[in-house]
């Protein structure tokens, strides 16, 4: 098994301009100087993906660079992961194939900060199985609605940020299941933490939800007016808070034909449309429901005509009647401002409420009835590490979650790898890492963490605030290297933080959050009256066990990765800011997985399953092997020729160090196997 191949003649020739393909290969391999110039090179050239191993880097491209298309799948299909140029299909096809071959469940960890492309490259997954597997008319079905879930989740998912024009406002986890013949043969998704108070609220330079503005844009004439609705969205408050409803890179007419037609497939009934969009609708009238404070301090309602389309889409009875179409000034307990809060409580419940149906009627149209077994690639896409100006709750889950992933590819790769060539007695020169526990630690441990800190305050209403919050937070914290306020700064650092902010050192750089509204988006109630919901779960509460529960379900499956880098803050093509990326490299612990790759083995399998899959390429362990599997894996592998340095004998399984070897013996399994049937089909045919 010669490696001559690894680096052959035009590789060598058009590496000065192209940069290498595999960061393993790299000679500088422990520079960051030397991968930050392959990986600009690369991207100079249009070559957004780079291998480190197995593990796929890709870098944003913010253009169209043609490589998506039916003829590039088709080159990639089938075809050992390194011959090719890198790329995601190469990816997908190697996990496909790999499930096929080893009957087992896998997933794809997407990740990187936000709008460096995980939902794109999610996206690109998707679409190459979709063509890719194996179909029956039957299946097309399957397959459609596979795909276009996709247009309708982002229709109600996805917003407008100032990071990204089409961000993940909740997270994504979709299992896609295939049968025994590799046919996709139906689906699951599990939503994560949807951020809510974007319906109510948006920032300078943000959107609401896709939906809304292509409902407005991009509704029949017929339908508006049966929703009351204008076709202009100036006319409703929650719409242009941002001041940005138009956004030269969205056409929100057009995504709104590309969501109805995908809704009809995914077999949504006209009644579910119709309802869906009534309430979709409702949110707006809502929004619009206007309250002033009387002379006596009391909120007073003078919408009457929001009120009457409210009730009408919603089919519901107003409980505030009016007579003759007059408005008539009801007085009610709350002030002003409690009315509007309750207003906004209402419209993000309603909103979340129905993403949720949402979702579960996807599902229900993605079941697959049949009880044989499947087996399942899993795609994770989940919203990515941001940081504004101002950070709140949202802010602070969202980093969370990023914070977890993390944590989960460092055990995964870079811990649990070192820790098996230790207990496997491999000869190991510890590579050295930053692990993120010590933040999730900080964050979500039992008594102890920000989240549990934030739930007691919860549980304490009228007396506890935001401000008794960050108080508590900072007795229990104080000295935490990752926490710091303006309380606990060295004098220096006081003057980057205001009195209501806490800051924490995440794994991808510091986030100054702002204490104010913590408690309220933490408890998520309809109304203030907090007392009578006591033992309630809490938001962060919630999402905290979610992820745990996600974290388990990936912990049964092979994980593959791909990390996306964002290469300009401007959402530019052609400009890669050395700084920034340099900046993702490391906090994505790039340089440590290259260095443990490059050290270590990318294959490894227990002897008794290596030698069952391939004792038939030697005569000496086939059909029957007598001995230890150990022994019997020796005896294979000298007979396939194995170089010493390219694999190493563990207590209880055979590492083998670069994939290329493993594909070698893979190609060498399928001539044999063609062979023996052959044999076989010849020795029948005599009969
Ligand atoms: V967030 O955490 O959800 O805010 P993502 O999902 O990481 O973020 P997304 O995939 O939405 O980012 O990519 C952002 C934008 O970059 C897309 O809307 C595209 O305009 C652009 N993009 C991303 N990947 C590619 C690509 N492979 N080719 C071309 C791309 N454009
Ligand atoms: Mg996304």
């Amino acid at each position: 098994m010669c490696l001559s191949f690894l680096c052959n003649k035009s590789q060598c020739f058009s590496r000065d301009r192209v940069g290498i393909q595999d960061f393993v290969l790299l000679d500088a391999y422990t520079s960051e100087t030397a991968f930050m110039d392959n990986l600009r090179k690369r991207f100079n050239e249009n070559l957004i993906y780079t291998y480190i191993g197995t593990l796929l880097v890709s870098v944003n491209p913010y253009k169209e660079l043609g490589i998506y298309t039916k003829k590039q799948m088709d080159i990639y299909m089938g075809v050992n992961f390194f011959e090719l140029p890198p790329h995601i299909f190469a990816l997908a096809d190697n996990v496909y194939r790999t499930m096929i071959s080893e009957t087992n469940n896998h997933f794809i960890l997407i990740s990187g900060e936000s709008g460096a492309g995980k939902t794109e490259a999610s996206k690109t997954v998707l679409q190459f199985y979709a063509v890719c597997c194996p179909s029956t008319r039957l299946l097309d079905n399957v397959r459609d609605r596979l795909l276009l879930s996709n247009p309708v989740l982002e229709a109600f998912g996805n917003a407008k940020t100032l990071k990204n024009d089409n961000s993940s406002r909740f997270g994504k986890y979709m299992d896609i299941q295939f049968d025994h013949q590799g046919a996709a043969v139906g689906g699951h998704i599990l939503s994560y933490l949807l951020e809510k108070s974007r319906v109510v609220h948006q920032n300078r330079g943000e959107r609401n939800f896709h939906i809304f503005y292509q409902l407005v844009e991009g509704g029949e004439d017929e339908l508006l007016r049966w929703l009351g609705l204008e076709r202009n969205c100036q006319k409703y408050r929650y719409l242009i808070q941002g001041e940005c409803a138009k956004v030269s890179s969205i056409n929100d007419k057009s995504d709104w034909k590309t969501v109805q037609k995908a809704l009809t497939i995914i077999e949504f009934s006209e009644k579910d449309i119709e309802h869906l969009f009534a309430i979709i609708a409702s949110v707006l009238h809502l929004g619009n429901v206007h309250f002033e404070a009387s002379a006596h301090g009391y909120a007073t309602l003078n919408s009457s005509a929001e009120v009457h389309w409210l009730s009408k889409v919603l089919s519901t009875d107003t409980s505030i009647r009016f007579s003759n179409n007059y408005a008539l000034e009801v007085l009610s307990p709350f002030t002003a401002e409690h009315a509007k809060y309750a207003r906004d409580a209402l419209a993000k419940a309603i909103y979340g409420r129905t993403f949720s149906w949402l979702v579960n009627k996807i599902n229900e149209s993605l079941a697959n009835k049949d009880s044989t077994r499947k087996t399942v690639i899993g795609l994770l896409d989940i919203y990515g590490f941001e940081v504004f100006d101002v950070n709140s709750f949202e802010q602070f889950c969202i980093n969370f979650c990023n914070e977890k992933l993390q944590q989960l590819f460092i055990q995964l790769t870079l811990k649990s790898e070192q820790e098996e060539y230790e207990m496997e007695g491999i000869e190991w020169e510890p590579v050295p890492y930053f692990n993120n526990k010590i933040i999730c630690d900080l964050v979500e441990e039992k008594h102890r963490g920000i989240i549990s800190i934030l739930d007691e305050e919860c549980l304490r209403p009228g007396e506890a605030t935001d401000f008794t919050f960050l108080e508590k937070l900072e007795e229990k914290m104080c000295g935490h290297p990752h926490f710091v306020t303006h309380k606990l700064a060295d004098p220096k650092t006081r003057k980057t933080l205001e009195r209501g902010d806490f800051r924490l050192l995440h794994y991808a750089g510091e986030v100054t959050y702002s204490v104010v509204g913590f408690l309220d988006k933490n408890n998520d109630l309809l109304y203030r009256n907090i007392k009578e919901v006591r033992g309630f779960t809490t938001v962060a509460t919630q999402f905290k066990s979610s992820l745990a529960g996600l974290t388990e379900i990936l912990m049964t499956k092979e994980p593959w990765y791909v990390r996306c880098l964002k290469p300009n803050h401007c959402k530019q093509p052609d400009h890669f800011d050395d700084v920034m990326v340099r900046h993702q490299v490391k906090y994505l612990g790039l340089m440590e997985h290259l260095r443990v790759r490059r050290a270590g083995f990318a294959y490894r399998r227990r002897y008794e399953v290596f030698l069952k899959r391939y004792k038939a390429l030697c005569p000496d362990t086939w059909p029957h092997w007598k001995g230890t599997p150990a022994e019997g894996v020796q005896r294979l592998i000298k007979h396939l020729g194995y170089k010493p340095d390219e694999y190493k004998m563990g207590r209880t399984k055979i590492f083998i160090r670069h994939p290329r070897t493993l594909f070698a013996t893979e190609d060498a399994f399928e001539i044999c196997k063609h062979e023996l049937a052959t044999r076989i089909q010849a020795k029948y045919k005599g009969y």
